[in-house]
């Protein structure tokens, strides 16, 4: 699949709006590829850059990004074996333990992911896992609640990317800690709702070492011409797969090393 921009500003602004609405009023679309199937991942970039721009100058804050279908896990449930990455803004924020609505989502999953917090700016091309871990002031365990816009959480890679790679909301949470003191590549973690395991896994799962998914992202940025700036909070993908949650759930991410982070849902 070649990668050229192939949409028109037209388009891409259409198709923007389409994707905005249903993120703003929860609901199911087609998609983007049933109507436009010579979509490229250039394409969807374009859109979701669309996306951001519209919603920073709503006054959402842009807080960092994340990093999307970095394990077999997540490819295989999605059938979609190429990683992608998302913006992040200050609205998809919820504390730990909170109450999260699903009134005002499609058909949320919940994911357990190792956080990266920054300290220095990062800039592609050829973004390493030590040029992370060195500019990296901590790593934290977070749920990230992805919600696709499309029908039946069915996509391919240029539409899940224009739906800014399904974000939604996120939480983050347990025990920070310095990178260099923990290794970031053997953390297990459990994921549990209503008290019963639902997924287990390891960190290595993500691309082998998550701060190689953080350096992916990077590169990915450094192709649209941005960097990675200090501050960021970047999430580094579901470590297992995706679990779908309903009102009346909860839901508690226990990660070695890290301590645990919980959230609950209601309507
Ligand atoms: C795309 C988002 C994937 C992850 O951590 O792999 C993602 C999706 O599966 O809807 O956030
Ligand atoms: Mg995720």
């Amino acid at each position: 699949m070649s990668n050229e921009l192939t949409l028109s500003r037209e388009d891409i602004v259409r198709l923007c709006e389409r994707v905005e609405g249903a993120q703003r009023r929860a609901y199911a679309i087609p998609k983007l590829t049933d109507e436009y199937p010579a979509m490229t991942v250039a394409d969807g970039y374009a859109v979701q850059a669309e996306l951001r721009r519209r919603y920073l100058a709503q006054g959402h804050k842009l807080v960092g990004w994340k990093a999307g279908l970095t394990s077999k896990a997540k490819m295989q449930q999605m059938g979609v074996n190429v990683p992608s990455i998302g913006f992040l803004t200050d609205r998809m924020a919820r504390p730990e333990n909170s109450a999260v609505k699903t009134s005002d989502m499609v058909h949320p999953r919940v994911e357990c992911e190792v956080a990266f917090v920054t300290r220095k700016t990062l800039k592609g091309p050829g973004c390493t896992r030590q040029d992370v871990l060195d500019a990296t002031d901590y790593v934290l365990p977070a749920i990230e609640i992805i919600d696709s816009r499309f029908s039946g959480f069915k996509f391919d890679l240029p539409s899940v990317i224009a739906d800014n790679g399904s974000s939604a909301r996120y939480v983050g949470g347990g025990r920070a800690r310095y990178p260099g003191d923990v290794d970031l590549r053997t953390l297990g973690v459990v994921l549990e709702k209503n008290g019963e395991m639902v997924a287990m896994g390891a960190s290595a799962a993500v691309l082998g070492h998550p701060a190689d998914a953080i350096a992916l992202l990077v590169d990915i940025l450094a192709e649209q011409g941005e960097e990675l700036p200090a501050g960021s909070f970047v999430m580094s993908g579901g470590i297992t797969e995706a679990i779908a949650v309903k009102p009346g759930d909860s839901v508690v991410a226990r990660f070695q090393e890290l301590g645990s982070v919980s959230v609950r849902f209601v309507e």
